[in-house]
């Protein structure tokens, strides 16, 4: 079997250019690479392991795993149900937990950067389906319609899927703290289905024909799920060509985005997608993937996976790359197993009587300041008519 690993120097060359998996293999003709490969010729020097050949070993992890991997994940999602990655800690049972019917995991980015198209991946690469573009990508600017609601995705397409995926609108480079405060809202309050995505500004671009269409009408009898795990989905190309321009600003807004408070109260770390790589020559895309993980405190081989989200429609991405493929189902894989350390025990009867009683404290509080405000109010005006 070609995969198998060369045993010496000679064997390494014709190994690495002759394996059915090199034309995916984009980092194999970066500068370093034979350093990397190296490695699994001879025990490495841990002091010469540097972040660079970090990222290409675990490149090769990636390649090396894919085509008999990615079947093996697959199948691990096709019968996973919510709660299956959930492990005893705490002293409690599973019985104590409160885990729900599926889990959520949040696609969140800026404007353009492919949340979509990784929506239309996942449909192909995991529901098997190359023909049918489910998420609706845009181009350019425009104001489309299914940017303004949030869409669920069962990228399974399965009825027993124990996951979905959340599609939602793209933020703006210029609007750092409005999309900080909706991301917050999204997770603190939980999303459901074709919930709107509005933004000041938007009644200047759509048309009263707009308001009217169904479209745009609240759908609110659509489940709110919980958010259990967010993914985070930059374009790497964007935001290296800008940095190389002296414009830092596409990897400040990431960075506020990706380390937003909001995230922290739902998971550990959200998961980092790069995006767009294939717009980069092989060391700018390495030099990137550096850059922007030093930058958000994220490890650079197991806190990002680079995803190019190119088949919109027509093939299904396995067939066409097999190392893209599984990296998009380990990420999913790895974004279940953080969901399910999300959940939270269930509330008992302390719980509930401690947040009555805190609710019911707000209520007399409220009242008691409408009461002060009401007679204030009426004091000054009879103060008035007696003067
Ligand atoms: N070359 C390349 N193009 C990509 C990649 N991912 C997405 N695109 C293209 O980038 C454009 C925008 O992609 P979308 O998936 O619509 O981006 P989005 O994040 O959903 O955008 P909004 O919904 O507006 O926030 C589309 O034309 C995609 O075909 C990629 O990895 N490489
Ligand atoms: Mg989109």
């Amino acid at each position: 079997m070609k995969d198998q690993l060369p045993c010496n120097h000679e064997e390494e060359e014709d190994y690495y250019e002759s394996s059915p998996m090199s034309s995916h293999c984009w980092w194999r003709s970066a500068s370093k690479f034979d350093e990397c490969a190296k490695f699994k010729l001879e025990l490495p020097n841990l002091s010469k392991v540097t972040p660079r050949l970090k990222v290409l070993r675990e490149l090769e992890r990636l390649a090396l795993v894919a085509s008999e991997g990615v079947d093996e994940l697959r199948h691990k999602l096709f019968t996973y149900r919510c709660g299956d990655f959930w492990v005893p800690n705490g002293g409690l049972k599973r019985e104590e937990m409160d885990i729900p019917s599926i889990n959520t995991i949040l696609l969140v980015g800026f404007h353009n950067s492919g949340k979509s198209s990784l929506v239309n991946l996942m449909y192909s690469v995991l529901g098997r389906s190359g023909l049918i573009p489910f998420a609706q990508t845009s181009s350019g600017n425009a104001l489309n319609h299914t940017a303004l609601l949030m869409e669920e995705h069962n990228v399974l397409r399965s009825m027993r899927s124990g996951f979905c995926v959340y599609d939602t609108r793209g933020f703006d480079y210029d609007r750092v703290l409005e999309c900080v405060e909706e991301l917050s809202e999204w997770v603190t309050e939980g999303v459901h289905h074709k919930q709107h995505c509005l933004r000041p500004g938007d009644n200047d671009v759509l048309t009263e024909e707009d308001w009217e269409t169904p479209l745009l009408n609240s759908f609110s009898k659509f489940a709110r799920r919980r958010v259990n795990c967010v993914m985070v989905v930059a374009n790497a190309s964007e935001i290296y060509k800008a940095l190389k321009a002296g414009d830092r600003k596409p990897l400040e807004a990431t960075k506020s985005l990706f380390c937003s408070p909001a995230l922290r109260k739902c998971n550990e770390n959200p998961i980092l997608i790069l995006t767009h790589g294939d717009k980069l020559p092989t060391e700018d895309r390495i030099d990137c993937r550096l850059k922007i993980c030093e930058y958000l405190g994220v490890s650079e081989t197991t806190g990002v996976y680079d995803i190019v989200c190119l088949t919109e429609y027509g093939f299904l991405a396995d067939e066409f790359d097999p190392v893209t493929a599984y990296a998009l189902t380990e990420a999913v894989y790895r974004a279940l197993l953080i969901s399910d350390r999300s959940h939270l025990p269930k509330k008992n009867l302390q719980d509930w009587a401690v947040l009555s009683l805190s609710w019911f404290l707000c209520f007399l509080g409220a009242f008691f300041a409408f009461l002060a405000h009401f007679f204030s109010k009426l004091g000054q005006r009879h103060n008035k008519l007696t003067l």
